[in-house]
Protein backbone atom coordinates (compact mmCIF):
# COMPACT_ATOMS: atom_id res chain seq x y z
CA UNK A 1 0.00 0.00 0.00
CA UNK A 2 1.72 3.21 -1.03
CA UNK A 3 -0.16 5.40 1.38
CA UNK A 4 2.34 7.42 3.95
CA UNK A 5 0.67 6.93 7.09
CA UNK A 6 3.60 7.45 10.05
CA UNK A 7 1.80 10.96 10.64
CA UNK A 8 -1.17 9.97 10.80
CA UNK A 9 -2.87 11.11 14.05
CA UNK A 10 -6.64 11.56 13.51
CA UNK A 11 -8.91 8.74 12.19
CA UNK A 12 -12.19 8.23 11.31
CA UNK A 13 -13.65 4.53 10.95
CA UNK A 14 -17.01 4.57 8.88
CA UNK A 15 -18.20 0.54 10.05
CA UNK A 16 -20.75 -1.30 8.68
CA UNK A 17 -22.49 -4.79 9.37
CA UNK A 18 -19.55 -6.47 8.66
CA UNK A 19 -17.79 -5.55 11.29
CA UNK A 20 -19.93 -7.17 13.37
CA UNK A 21 -20.39 -10.41 11.36
CA UNK A 22 -17.71 -12.41 13.30
CA UNK A 23 -19.41 -11.40 16.28
CA UNK A 24 -22.62 -13.34 15.00
CA UNK A 25 -24.91 -10.65 13.80
CA UNK A 26 -25.70 -10.59 10.26
CA UNK A 27 -25.54 -9.00 8.21
CA UNK A 28 -28.11 -7.10 5.83
CA UNK A 29 -26.80 -8.86 2.64
CA UNK A 30 -26.28 -12.28 4.33
CA UNK A 31 -30.15 -12.50 4.26
CA UNK A 32 -30.29 -11.01 1.32
CA UNK A 33 -32.11 -8.37 3.06
CA UNK A 34 -34.97 -10.01 4.47
CA UNK A 35 -36.35 -10.91 7.51
CA UNK A 36 -39.60 -12.78 8.53
CA UNK A 37 -39.86 -13.02 3.96
CA UNK A 38 -39.94 -8.90 5.08
CA UNK A 39 -37.47 -6.78 2.99
CA UNK A 40 -35.54 -4.69 5.79
CA UNK A 41 -36.36 -1.89 3.23
CA UNK A 42 -39.64 -2.73 4.54
CA UNK A 43 -39.36 -3.38 7.95
CA UNK A 44 -37.11 -0.44 8.53
CA UNK A 45 -39.32 2.34 7.67
CA UNK A 46 -42.20 4.73 9.66
CA UNK A 47 -44.41 3.29 7.36
CA UNK A 48 -43.98 0.25 8.41
CA UNK A 49 -44.45 0.95 12.19
CA UNK A 50 -47.37 2.85 11.43
CA UNK A 51 -48.77 -0.18 9.09
CA UNK A 52 -47.70 -3.15 11.97
CA UNK A 53 -46.00 -1.82 14.65
CA UNK A 54 -46.07 -5.23 16.62
CA UNK A 55 -44.06 -7.02 13.49
CA UNK A 56 -41.21 -3.71 14.06
CA UNK A 57 -41.29 -4.23 17.91
CA UNK A 58 -41.09 -8.12 17.07
CA UNK A 59 -37.69 -7.14 14.73
CA UNK A 60 -36.08 -4.75 17.21
CA UNK A 61 -36.88 -7.23 20.09
CA UNK A 62 -35.31 -9.81 18.54
CA UNK A 63 -32.28 -8.14 17.84
CA UNK A 64 -31.85 -6.09 20.93
CA UNK A 65 -31.97 -9.36 23.08
CA UNK A 66 -29.57 -10.95 20.61
CA UNK A 67 -26.90 -8.10 21.79
CA UNK A 68 -26.96 -10.10 25.15
CA UNK A 69 -25.82 -13.11 23.13
CA UNK A 70 -23.05 -11.45 21.46
CA UNK A 71 -19.39 -10.04 21.93
CA UNK A 72 -16.78 -7.87 20.71
CA UNK A 73 -14.82 -9.57 18.05
CA UNK A 74 -10.95 -9.13 17.00
CA UNK A 75 -11.64 -5.81 14.83
CA UNK A 76 -13.83 -4.25 17.37
CA UNK A 77 -11.53 -4.53 19.64
CA UNK A 78 -8.49 -3.69 17.10
CA UNK A 79 -10.22 -0.42 17.06
CA UNK A 80 -10.53 0.14 20.61
CA UNK A 81 -7.09 -0.70 21.51
CA UNK A 82 -6.30 2.04 18.86
CA UNK A 83 -8.44 4.53 20.70
CA UNK A 84 -6.91 3.97 23.68
CA UNK A 85 -3.43 5.54 22.85
CA UNK A 86 -2.45 8.82 23.16
CA UNK A 87 -1.09 9.54 20.28
CA UNK A 88 -4.52 8.80 18.04
CA UNK A 89 -7.43 10.28 18.03
CA UNK A 90 -10.09 8.11 17.17
CA UNK A 91 -13.51 8.76 15.92
CA UNK A 92 -16.09 5.55 14.89
CA UNK A 93 -18.89 6.68 12.60
CA UNK A 94 -21.12 3.53 12.51
CA UNK A 95 -23.89 2.31 10.50
CA UNK A 96 -24.38 -0.38 13.01
CA UNK A 97 -26.89 -0.25 15.67
CA UNK A 98 -25.30 -2.98 17.86
CA UNK A 99 -23.06 -1.64 21.22
CA UNK A 100 -20.15 -3.72 19.82
CA UNK A 101 -17.78 -0.89 19.35
CA UNK A 102 -18.60 0.64 22.77
CA UNK A 103 -18.03 -2.94 24.57
CA UNK A 104 -14.57 -3.00 22.15
CA UNK A 105 -13.43 0.13 23.92
CA UNK A 106 -14.10 2.75 21.79
CA UNK A 107 -14.64 5.87 23.35
CA UNK A 108 -15.59 8.14 20.77
CA UNK A 109 -18.99 6.21 18.24
CA UNK A 110 -20.76 8.32 16.47
CA UNK A 111 -24.03 6.04 15.44
CA UNK A 112 -25.53 7.48 12.57
CA UNK A 113 -28.51 5.16 12.00
CA UNK A 114 -29.24 4.98 15.96
CA UNK A 115 -28.67 2.15 18.88
CA UNK A 116 -30.76 -0.84 19.71
CA UNK A 117 -30.63 0.07 23.34
CA UNK A 118 -32.33 2.71 23.13
CA UNK A 119 -35.77 3.75 22.50
CA UNK A 120 -37.71 6.92 22.00
CA UNK A 121 -41.33 8.26 23.26
CA UNK A 122 -43.71 9.24 20.16
CA UNK A 123 -45.30 12.11 21.94
CA UNK A 124 -42.51 13.65 24.33
CA UNK A 125 -39.84 12.45 22.14
CA UNK A 126 -37.51 11.10 25.47
CA UNK A 127 -35.14 9.02 24.45
CA UNK A 128 -34.78 6.01 27.05
CA UNK A 129 -31.38 3.58 27.19
CA UNK A 130 -33.72 0.24 27.14
CA UNK A 131 -32.49 -3.44 26.52
CA UNK A 132 -34.78 -5.10 27.11
CA UNK A 133 -38.32 -6.20 25.50
CA UNK A 134 -40.80 -3.35 24.54
CA UNK A 135 -44.24 -5.11 25.30
CA UNK A 136 -47.47 -5.03 23.12
CA UNK A 137 -49.04 -2.39 25.36
CA UNK A 138 -46.75 0.20 24.65
CA UNK A 139 -45.69 -0.64 21.03
CA UNK A 140 -47.41 2.39 19.98
CA UNK A 141 -45.80 4.99 22.75
CA UNK A 142 -42.81 4.12 22.48
CA UNK A 143 -40.23 3.25 19.22
CA UNK A 144 -36.97 2.23 18.28
CA UNK A 145 -34.27 4.92 18.28
CA UNK A 146 -33.43 3.98 14.79
CA UNK A 147 -33.24 5.40 12.06
CA UNK A 148 -35.57 4.27 9.35
CA UNK A 149 -35.83 4.71 5.47
CA UNK A 150 -36.65 7.71 4.31
CA UNK A 151 -35.89 9.63 8.10
CA UNK A 152 -32.92 11.86 8.61
CA UNK A 153 -30.07 10.45 10.52
CA UNK A 154 -28.29 11.11 13.17
CA UNK A 155 -25.15 13.29 14.25
CA UNK A 156 -25.46 15.01 10.68
CA UNK A 157 -24.13 18.18 12.57
CA UNK A 158 -20.90 16.36 13.69
CA UNK A 159 -19.81 14.66 11.12
CA UNK A 160 -18.53 16.90 8.49
CA UNK A 161 -17.06 18.23 11.36
CA UNK A 162 -15.35 15.34 12.13
CA UNK A 163 -14.11 13.92 8.85
CA UNK A 164 -12.54 17.14 8.21
CA UNK A 165 -10.06 17.00 11.14
CA UNK A 166 -9.44 13.50 9.57
CA UNK A 167 -5.95 12.37 8.56
CA UNK A 168 -7.01 9.17 7.37
CA UNK A 169 -10.19 7.42 6.56
CA UNK A 170 -11.26 3.84 6.86
CA UNK A 171 -14.25 1.88 5.95
CA UNK A 172 -14.69 -1.25 7.34
CA UNK A 173 -17.56 -4.01 6.45
CA UNK A 174 -20.24 -1.72 4.76
CA UNK A 175 -21.80 -2.55 1.00
CA UNK A 176 -21.75 1.13 0.69
CA UNK A 177 -25.30 1.06 -0.71
CA UNK A 178 -26.89 3.30 1.52
CA UNK A 179 -27.12 6.81 1.76
CA UNK A 180 -25.65 9.56 3.12
CA UNK A 181 -22.97 6.73 4.71
CA UNK A 182 -21.70 5.69 1.16
CA UNK A 183 -21.11 8.69 0.11
CA UNK A 184 -19.04 10.10 3.07
CA UNK A 185 -15.76 8.55 1.35
CA UNK A 186 -16.08 11.60 -1.55
CA UNK A 187 -16.70 14.00 1.88
CA UNK A 188 -13.17 12.86 2.99
CA UNK A 189 -11.31 12.17 -0.61
CA UNK A 190 -12.51 15.72 -1.05
CA UNK A 191 -10.59 17.70 0.90
CA UNK A 192 -7.31 15.18 0.16
CA UNK A 193 -7.94 13.02 2.86
CA UNK A 194 -6.22 9.04 2.19
CA UNK A 195 -9.16 6.68 2.16
CA UNK A 196 -8.80 3.08 2.84
CA UNK A 197 -11.69 0.68 2.27
CA UNK A 198 -11.55 -3.03 4.21
CA UNK A 199 -14.51 -5.47 2.87
CA UNK A 200 -15.19 -9.29 2.22
CA UNK A 201 -15.65 -8.50 -1.12
CA UNK A 202 -15.19 -4.86 -3.33
CA UNK A 203 -18.13 -2.85 -3.63
CA UNK A 204 -19.64 0.11 -5.96
CA UNK A 205 -18.11 2.19 -4.08
CA UNK A 206 -13.80 0.87 -4.35
CA UNK A 207 -12.72 2.90 -6.66
CA UNK A 208 -13.62 6.05 -4.55
CA UNK A 209 -11.10 4.79 -2.01
CA UNK A 210 -7.08 5.03 -2.43
CA UNK A 211 -7.03 1.63 -1.43
CA UNK A 212 -9.10 -1.48 -0.96
CA UNK A 213 -7.82 -4.18 1.46
CA UNK A 214 -10.34 -7.50 0.99
CA UNK A 215 -10.77 -10.15 3.59
CA UNK A 216 -12.56 -10.70 7.17
CA UNK A 217 -12.44 -7.73 9.40
CA UNK A 218 -11.30 -9.78 12.12
CA UNK A 219 -8.09 -10.57 10.60
CA UNK A 220 -7.09 -7.36 7.89
CA UNK A 221 -8.28 -4.43 11.02
CA UNK A 222 -5.89 -5.73 13.69
CA UNK A 223 -3.17 -6.20 10.52
CA UNK A 224 -3.66 -3.12 8.91
CA UNK A 225 -2.97 -1.44 12.87
CA UNK A 226 -0.31 -3.23 13.51
CA UNK A 227 1.49 -3.47 10.00
CA UNK A 228 0.73 0.27 8.86
CA UNK A 229 -0.26 2.16 12.00
CA UNK A 230 2.95 0.65 13.50
CA UNK A 231 0.45 -0.39 17.43
CA UNK A 232 1.41 -3.41 18.90
CA UNK A 233 -2.00 -4.70 19.86
C1 LIG B 1 -32.19 9.66 4.27
C2 LIG B 1 -31.03 1.19 10.77
C3 LIG B 1 -33.25 11.74 3.86
C4 LIG B 1 -32.12 0.21 10.62
C5 LIG B 1 -30.46 1.61 8.48
C6 LIG B 1 -31.90 6.07 -4.13
C7 LIG B 1 -30.57 6.33 -4.31
C8 LIG B 1 -29.78 6.75 -3.26
C9 LIG B 1 -30.32 6.91 -1.98
C10 LIG B 1 -31.64 6.64 -1.80
C11 LIG B 1 -32.45 6.22 -2.86
N1 LIG B 1 -33.69 6.05 -2.38
C12 LIG B 1 -33.71 6.33 -1.05
C13 LIG B 1 -32.47 6.71 -0.69
C14 LIG B 1 -32.03 7.11 0.65
C15 LIG B 1 -31.86 5.89 1.53
C16 LIG B 1 -30.92 4.90 0.90
O1 LIG B 1 -29.73 5.10 0.86
N2 LIG B 1 -31.50 3.79 0.39
C17 LIG B 1 -30.70 2.76 -0.22
C18 LIG B 1 -31.31 1.40 0.09
C19 LIG B 1 -30.65 3.03 -1.70
N3 LIG B 1 -31.28 6.40 2.75
C20 LIG B 1 -32.08 6.80 3.73
O2 LIG B 1 -33.29 6.70 3.73
C21 LIG B 1 -31.38 7.49 4.89
N4 LIG B 1 -32.07 8.71 5.18
O3 LIG B 1 -31.72 9.63 3.16
O4 LIG B 1 -32.95 10.68 4.75
C22 LIG B 1 -33.78 12.81 4.72
C23 LIG B 1 -33.01 13.94 4.97
C24 LIG B 1 -33.52 14.96 5.76
C25 LIG B 1 -34.79 14.82 6.34
C26 LIG B 1 -35.55 13.65 6.12
C27 LIG B 1 -35.05 12.64 5.30
C28 LIG B 1 -31.47 6.65 6.14
C29 LIG B 1 -30.80 5.33 5.92
C30 LIG B 1 -30.72 4.59 7.25
C31 LIG B 1 -31.55 3.34 7.18
N5 LIG B 1 -31.32 2.57 8.41
N6 LIG B 1 -30.17 1.01 9.62
C32 LIG B 1 -31.69 -1.10 11.18
O5 LIG B 1 -30.49 -1.35 11.35
O6 LIG B 1 -32.60 -1.90 11.43
S1 LIG B 1 -29.59 1.15 7.10
C33 LIG B 1 -28.98 -0.40 7.41
O7 LIG B 1 -28.70 -0.99 6.18
C34 LIG B 1 -27.67 -0.36 8.12
O8 LIG B 1 -27.62 0.61 9.11
C35 LIG B 1 -26.73 -0.11 7.02
O9 LIG B 1 -26.58 1.24 6.78
C36 LIG B 1 -27.42 -0.73 5.86
C37 LIG B 1 -26.74 -2.03 5.58
O10 LIG B 1 -25.53 -1.65 5.06
P1 LIG B 1 -24.17 -2.30 5.56
O11 LIG B 1 -23.91 -1.91 6.97
O12 LIG B 1 -23.19 -1.93 4.54
O13 LIG B 1 -24.45 -3.86 5.57
P2 LIG B 1 -24.53 -4.81 4.32
O14 LIG B 1 -25.06 -6.12 4.80
O15 LIG B 1 -25.21 -4.11 3.19
O16 LIG B 1 -23.00 -4.99 3.87
C38 LIG B 1 -22.09 -5.65 4.70
C39 LIG B 1 -20.76 -5.64 3.98
O17 LIG B 1 -19.82 -6.26 4.83
C40 LIG B 1 -20.79 -6.42 2.68
O18 LIG B 1 -20.15 -5.66 1.68
C41 LIG B 1 -20.00 -7.70 3.01
O19 LIG B 1 -19.23 -8.11 1.90
C42 LIG B 1 -19.09 -7.23 4.11
N7 LIG B 1 -18.75 -8.26 5.07
C43 LIG B 1 -19.51 -9.28 5.52
N8 LIG B 1 -18.81 -9.98 6.45
C44 LIG B 1 -17.61 -9.36 6.59
C45 LIG B 1 -17.55 -8.26 5.72
N9 LIG B 1 -16.49 -7.45 5.61
C46 LIG B 1 -15.43 -7.73 6.40
N10 LIG B 1 -15.41 -8.76 7.28
C47 LIG B 1 -16.46 -9.59 7.39
N11 LIG B 1 -16.42 -10.61 8.27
Amino acid sequence: MELDLTKVKNIVFLTGAGVSQESGIKTFRDQNGLWENHSIEEVATPEAYERDPALVHRFYNLRRAQLKEVDPNPAHKAIGHLSQYENFNISVITQNVDDLHERGGVTKVLHMHGELRKIRHNHTGEIRYFEGQVEESEFKIWRPDIVWFGEAIKCSEHIPEVISQADLYIAVGTSSQVYPAAGLVSMASAQGIPTVEINLERTNMSSSYNTTLLGKAGEIVPEFIEKHLKVKL
